[in-house]
């Protein structure tokens, strides 16, 4: 098949997804053009059959802002002119789908193709909720041939909020388990000998709730030598340093920034700490799982569907810090149920989020459209 694929190019795990799934449907012999912003975060070298093609920005006075989405969509509609395109997979709806739904009504009845937008989340529950962007919202998908939502708890919120016409099909997140390994940890020279690894990885945005894993941290810190490992970048960065500075343990913390190879750190850590307010799926803790290595999140959105209480780690009530901190000492002061929630947590990233099923769910999905 021809797949087009748009996607946030940022380090976020749509665009990683979005970014996989390209690369694995090339593996396994269809032809992928990726059309994004700027190169996509994950697409760092030549794979054959992938094709990225970058829409330019216009920048002219009298538009304060770039049309971004109408650029998107004038992008679209060349590459499918030029290279012929059966299906267009769409990463968030705002603005991806909409574009691909624009740049399809652009194009003759011979070059038409099929759209699948896939919901991540972000763009259901606090972009495409807001009045300003509803109605556009649930036209892209009306108008998509199919839609797929990451958990099933995105499908229920979607289906809730937007009364479309058809289903949402979930199609789980997924994890490569030869990349994401437990590997024998020389600890990354994260930590001294005596000190156990807690790592966050995120994009510091208030839905992740940054300085409550400072908070917790403090707690474990208070009975147990431990080293907080940030990951990651974004507007709250400012309040976790502000919180560890008030707190005075602003020297057992180490921020390394946006790491492209999470997967070389991620086994170094003994837990992971991931207090969002909500999550639709939770690809870090995913991440963690099939690293082995247990994460501690809250019981909110999808993540309950990834990450399974008391088996793989431990979800607590968002804001609960203390509970959050109750369980990490448990953990870290019992490395036998530690190890053993990591290898549940292998164990279920196996056989439940494994890279070769949901790019088969996805390859069946396309064929079934263009079957119709
Ligand atoms: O979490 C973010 O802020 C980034 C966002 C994205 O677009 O990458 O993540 C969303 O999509 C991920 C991949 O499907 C999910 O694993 C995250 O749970 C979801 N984030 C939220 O729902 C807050």
């Amino acid at each position: 098949m021809r797949i087009g694929i748009t996607c946030h190019p940022s380090a976020g795990g749509s665009g990683i997804i979005a970014t996989d799934l390209g690369i694995a449907l090339a593996e396994r012999g269809h032809t992928v053009h990726f059309v994004t912003s700027e190169p996509p975060f994950r697409l760092t070298q030549f794979h054959r059959n992938v094709h990225s093609h970058i829409v330019s920005q216009i920048s002219y006075p009298l538009l304060r802002q770039s049309p971004g989405g109408l650029t998107l969509a004038a992008k679209i509609a060349d590459v499918v002119d030029e290279y012929g395109i059966d299906v267009w997979h769409a990463h968030y709806a705002i603005p991806n789908a909409a574009s691909a739904i624009i740049a399809r009504s652009m194009l003759p009845d011979d070059k038409r193709f099929k759209v699948v937008t896939t919901l991540h989340g972000t763009d259901i529950t606090l972009v495409g909720t807001d009045p300003s962007f509803y109605r556009v919202t649930r036209y892209a998908m009306e108008q998509s041939d199919a839609v797929t939502a990451v958990s099933n708890w995105l499908r229920d919120a979607t289906e809730r909020e937007f009364n479309l016409s058809r289903p949402v099909r979930t199609i789980y997140n997924f994890v490569d388990l030869q990349k994401y390994r437990g590997v024998p940890s020389n600890r990354c020279d994260l930590a001294t000998p005596d000190e156990k690894v807690i790592m966050h990885i995120s994009n510091f945005r208030p839905v992740k709730r940054v300085t409550d894993v400072v908070r917790a941290f403090k707690r474990v810190l208070d009975r147990v030598p431990a080293s907080l490992v940030m990951i990651g970048d974004g507007p709250e960065k400012i309040s976790a340093d502000g919180v560890a500075r008030q707190l005075g343990i602003t020297d057992k913390i180490k921020y390394l920034g946006i790491i492209e190879n999470i997967e070389s750190v991620l086994p170094c850590a003994d837990l992971i700490f991931q207090p969002s307010e909500h999550e639709s799926f939770g690809l870090v803790p995913l991440e963690a799982m099939a690293c082995g290595v247990p994460v501690i999140g809250t019981a909110s959105g999808g993540i309950t569907e990834v990450v399974q209480h008391g088996v793989t780690g431990y979800l607590c009530e968002v804001g609960d810090i203390e509970t959050m901190a109750k369980y990490a000492v448990q953990l870290l002061t019992n490395p036998q149920q530690a190890h053993d929630m990591g290898q549940e947590g292998r164990k279920r990233a196996t056989n439940l989020f494994s890279k070769e099923q949901r790019v088969k769910e996805y390859e069946d999905l396309y064929a079934e459209l263009l079957e119709k």
